[in-house]
């Protein structure tokens, strides 16, 4: 299993043959850019090569009318004046005699793509193609697309497996109002796409690219648009989009298969979209979106017209496809204003649709200030450790695939913990010496048995700070996880670690000297009651039901990870944690994201072998198990979840779900 890389070289045939400064940027070097750069990196040797073949007009016609595909197989004898001709009855196209071929290989690159998937030859994979498909319709050819390749693959995949649920993600800088058009009232088929709107005024300059327009008939809620208003949107807008309206709605639809319309013309540098996310964005993104539809995730090329961002773009993207750790985002983690006006636009056209909107929404009406959890004592902030770049980031760029992938220290046998294939049981451990001056701070607390996996885990975590391992389980004894966790953290401090993320889950009490100088995030999920001491350590129940978890997920533990950009995340399992497998899978999965993949968990040996095992398949990169059918968040779950967002927003700025309109707040105040 791996990934499937789809091309052929005749894709860089088509090219415009007169001047026209608009289609000019569409233009074979795209194509030669975007493979150029899998080459050297040593990506493409790493994929499933395969070579595109044309789809057939039967293929083609699941989306396009006879006439229509007649009409484009015509263009393969006319000359350039008729070509010309032709070009300018559409928008933004132009034709090219060899256009046909190009286009049928580009369409039959992205059936063949899914094909692989779904019959299982690979896990994922993305198809490098010209010309670009989002904005073609079922008669008309549309800014630079001919054959709609993601919609006729959607299609495909449909009729041919019987897929019943499909989620295109089009997260080119341009509405593909071609896909919209074509799925518009087909509950079958998610179709979110994000797109510079600037209210109307960027092209295709359509009211139907609004956040309100959002399906019709059976299809109403599966249209999910998000107008960018302003260009420059960076790597903290794109994030937000992700995590407060496309995954919410993407868990609650439970997509089978997830195809990407990967357009990079939404990168930095690229004249077409004028915003700031980096190429790092898209490793973030595309890990995201790995945790749905079993990891089955087919990529097909939209636009981009920077070569060099375009490259790095889909460097990044088949970097990631491959396994390979996310590298850290860069730039402060703050969405803008408008971002945020946006996000609320969709949130309002959405919610008679979504569940998982409705649920979080409707108590953040009525006022979470309103309740009497005190906030006990202002946070020392610590300039030092804010955002200030971290040695140990940089050391483990150098290396970004560490030699070893997962790593687990345990005193039962891998044999008894049935690992995955690739996850290694770590036998070297530190100096015995060491162990026991590390344990001696917590004597009490450590058996003499405890002391062999302590040296192992110390081991993996300096492993993991070095860049030797990417990942790691330490198993323990159920008393010692409070002070094993308390040794990781003092260690991860000795070895000028910035930041550390602690999640710890259950009864662990936060250790006494636990440092509050924003070097130690400390999140404790146990209890009834939200509690916070701190901008950097509170406390916050587990959620039972899917839709409160995945709430949690993804409204709180994502963002302020994000928000803190830690060097590595300790995520202890204690006592009573009251988590299941597959809760406990997706929460490791997804910390991956934020601290490339930097994760130490610690869990009690004994009556939770299955966990353990969980735990290092969803390390090692397995999409994790299903949380089982969506179910609303309870009001207690949201109410605490509430409570804490509203507390911690100040400081962690991802959290922000709805703009603050200023003029309102003026009034209450006056
Ligand atoms: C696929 C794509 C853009 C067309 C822009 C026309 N098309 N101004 O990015
Ligand atoms: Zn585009």
């Amino acid at each position: 299993m791996g990934t499937a890389l789809v091309y052929h070289e005749d894709m860089t045939a088509t090219r415009l043959l007169w001047d026209d400064p608009e289609c000019e940027i569409e233009c074979p070097e795209r194509l030669t850019a975007a493979l150029d750069g899998l080459r050297q990196r040593g990506l493409e040797e790493r994929c499933l090569c395969l070579s595109a073949c044309e789809a057939s007009e039967e293929e083609l016609s699941l989306v396009h009318s006879l006439e229509y595909i007649a009409l484009v197989q015509k263009t393969q004898t006319l000359d350039k004046e008729e070509l010309h001709a032709l070009s300018k009855q559409y928008d933004a196209v132009y034709f090219h005699p060899d256009t046909f071929h190009c286009a049928r290989l580009a369409a039959g690159a992205a059936l063949q793509l899914v094909d692989a998937v779904l019959t299982g030859a690979v896990h994922n994979g993305v198809a490098l193609v010209r010309p670009p498909g989002h904005h073609s319709q079922r008669a008309a050819a549309n800014g630079f697309c001919v054959f709609n390749n993601v919609a006729i693959a959607a299609k495909h995949a449909k009729q041919k497996y019987g897929l019943q649920r499909i989620l295109i993600v089009d997260w080119d800088v341009h509405h593909g109002q071609g896909i919209q058009y074509i799925f518009n009232d087909d509950p079958s088929v998610l179709y979110f796409s994000w797109h510079r709107y600037e209210h109307g005024s960027f092209w295709p300059f359509l009211p139907e690219s609004d956040a309100d327009a959002v399906g019709q008939g059976r299809g109403q809620g599966f249209t999910v648009n998000l107008p960018w208003n302003q260009t420059g949107m960076g790597n903290a807008d794109y994030l937000a989009a992700f995590l407060h309206v496309l995954l919410p709605l993407a868990f609650e639809f439970d997509p089978e298969l997830v195809l990407v319309s990967a357009g990079f013309d939404s990168a930095i540098g690229d004249p077409e979209g004028q915003m700031q996310a980096t190429p790092e964005c898209f490793a973030h993104l595309t890990q995201l979106l790995q945790v749905l539809a079993g990891g089955r995730i087919c990529a097909v090329l939209e636009g981009g017209y920077h070569l060099e961002s375009l490259a790095q773009s889909v460097c990044m993207m088949v970097q990631t496809l491959l396994g390979d750790p996310t590298p850290p985002l860069l730039g402060p983690m703050v969405p803008c204003q408008s971002a945020l006006e946006s996000i609320q636009n969709v949130w309002t056209a959405q919610i008679p649709h979504w569940t998982s909107l409705r649920q979080i929404l409707s108590s953040s009406t009525h006022s979470p200030e309103g309740r009497s959890l005190p906030l006990l004592g202002e946070s020392r902030t610590c300039a030092v450790a804010e955002n200030s770049p971290s040695p140990l980031l940089d050391r483990s760029c150098l290396r970004p695939t560490p030699p070893v992938c997962t790593a687990v220290a345990s005193t039962v046998s891998g044999s008894v913990l049935a690992l995955p294939p690739g996850v290694l049981q770590q036998e070297k451990s530190v100096l015995r010496g060491e162990t026991e001056a590390w344990a001696r701070l917590h004597k009490s607390r450590f058996q003499d048995e405890d002391l062999a996996t302590l040296g192992k885990s110390l081991c993996l975590l300096d492993g993991i700070l070095d860049g030797q391992v990417r990942n790691a389980i330490a198993t323990t004894t159920a008393l010692a996880t409070a002070a094993t966790l308390d040794v990781l953290i003092q260690r991860c401090l000795a070895y000028r670690s910035q930041r550390v993320l602690c999640v710890a889950l259950g009864q662990l009490d936060r250790p006494l000297d636990l440092a509050d100088d924003g070097r130690i995030l400390w999140l404790n999920v146990r209890g009834k009651e939200a509690a916070i001491w701190s901008m950097f350590h509170f406390s916050t129940p587990l959620p039972q039901t899917t839709g409160g978890f995945l709430s949690f997920i993804l409204g709180l533990v994502l963002p302020l990870a994000y928000g803190f950009q830690p060097d590595v995340v300790l995520m202890a399992l204690g006592p009573a944690h009251g988590l299941q497998n597959a809760q406990a899978a997706l929460l490791a999965a997804m910390l991956r994201s934020p601290v490339g993949g930097r994760i130490l968990a610690v869990v009690e040996e004994g009556s939770i072998l299955q966990l353990a095992r969980t735990l290092a398949q969803a390390l090692f990169g397995e999409t994790p198990p299903s949380l089982g059918p969506f179910a609303m968040a309870s009001p207690e779950e949201i109410q605490a979840l509430m409570f804490l967002k509203t507390q911690l927003e100040p400081r962690w700025k991802l959290l922000q779900l709805l703009h603050r309109n200023r003029d309102r707040q003026t009034l209450e105040i006056n």
